[in-house]
């Protein structure tokens, strides 16, 4: 069954939680398959059997026996078993054994009309303070981080809708809105959640292989929905720390001048893995990374010039 929904257009499942819920889909289909076939050959029947030149009179009886009520109680049963034997289960796994946030990558995502913010906590594992009351879309603050608080200092925020994961990791998103109701929607990893404003929805998966792919907003949340795509790319672990840490630099340094090389690097990096070539990919970050040491260094050096130039 699943081969034939794959041949259909049904995506493969590239985490390690979409297996169970494939499961329940081919078992869905299968049963509505049977009832499509079923009600189909029963209607094709009863348009022979009932036609106009063998009844032409309306029988106000009707049918006295009871095959109709035996496969309605037989179907109903079916998705009785369907329900609580399948889906319950891997309903329950998905919402209630979320492992463990020590061992997990968390990060979160504030969904806001029409874009999807991600923020990590940076080195120290802790995320800084956000206020709604501290956004300012100009200063391009879109969660409200409190940049005074120190556990904000190294908090990393990539370019809005870029979510950058490593490969087998428990990842958990922390899922929230700024603003309406959305729906982060990951097809590939089998991952869809509400974003709710005012709380924050665990949402966990482990991605089981590297590459690019987009996220969608499943949940009709304006007239420029359609618009709110992003793209989660998986990383190989290395690939990962060493993009992260780029970042982190690029985000210090915050100088285009002195962190463009880097910059082109990553854009590199992610074509790579959008090609499906993550050994590539993970060269060109860490050659990113080294041109953004590099710029960093440069920029302390330029620092001290700049500062003995104010001394004279
Ligand atoms: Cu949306």
């Amino acid at each position: 069954m699943l081969e034939l929904l794959r041949k259909s257009g049904f995506t493969e499942g590239y985490s390690a939680q979409s297996a169970a819920i494939d499961s329940v889909m081919s078992w869905v289909h299968i049963l509505m398959l049977v009832l499509y076939v079923g009600w189909g050959a029963f209607f094709i029947y009863t348009l022979i059997r009932f036609r106009q030149k063998k009844s032409p009179k309306a029988d106000p009886v009707g049918v006295t026996n009871h095959y109709s009520t035996y496969s309605e109680a037989a179907v109903a049963v079916l998705e009785i078993v369907l329900l609580v034997a399948f889906s319950f289960p891997v309903w329950a796994n998905r919402v209630e054994n979320i492992p463990d946030r020590a061992d997990a990558e968390v990060i979160r995502v504030i969904a806001q009309q029409f874009k999807w913010n991600i923020h990590y906590s940076g080195e120290d594992g802790v995320f800084g303070r956000t206020d709604p009351g501290e956004i300012n879309d100009l200063a391009l603050n879109f969660i409200g981080l409190d940049e005074t608080d120190v556990a904000a200092q190294d908090d990393i925020i990539p370019t809005q809708g870029h979510l950058h994961l490593p490969v087998d990791r428990d990842i958990i998103i922390d899922l929230t809105t700024r603003d309406v109701i959305h729906s982060f929607a990951i097809p590939v990893m089998r991952v869809k959640q509400d974003a709710i404003p005012g709380i924050r929805i665990p949402t966990w998966f482990t991605p089981t292989k590297t590459g690019s792919w987009e996220i969608a907003c499943a949940q009709l949340c304006g007239n420029s929905h359609y618009e709110m795509k992003g793209y989660v790319h998986v990383h190989t672990q290395e690939g990962y720390a060493a993009y992260m840490k780029t970042l982190a630099i690029i985000q210090e340094v915050d100088d285009y001048d002195y962190t463009y090389e880097a910059e082109e690097s990553l854009k590199k990096a992610l074509d790579a893995l959008k090609a499906d070539d993550a050994s590539k990919a993970e060269e060109l970050t860490l050659q990113a990374l080294s041109q953004a040491e590099d710029a960093q260094a440069e920029q302390e050096v330029a620092g001290d010039e700049d500062e003995e130039w104010e001394d004279w």
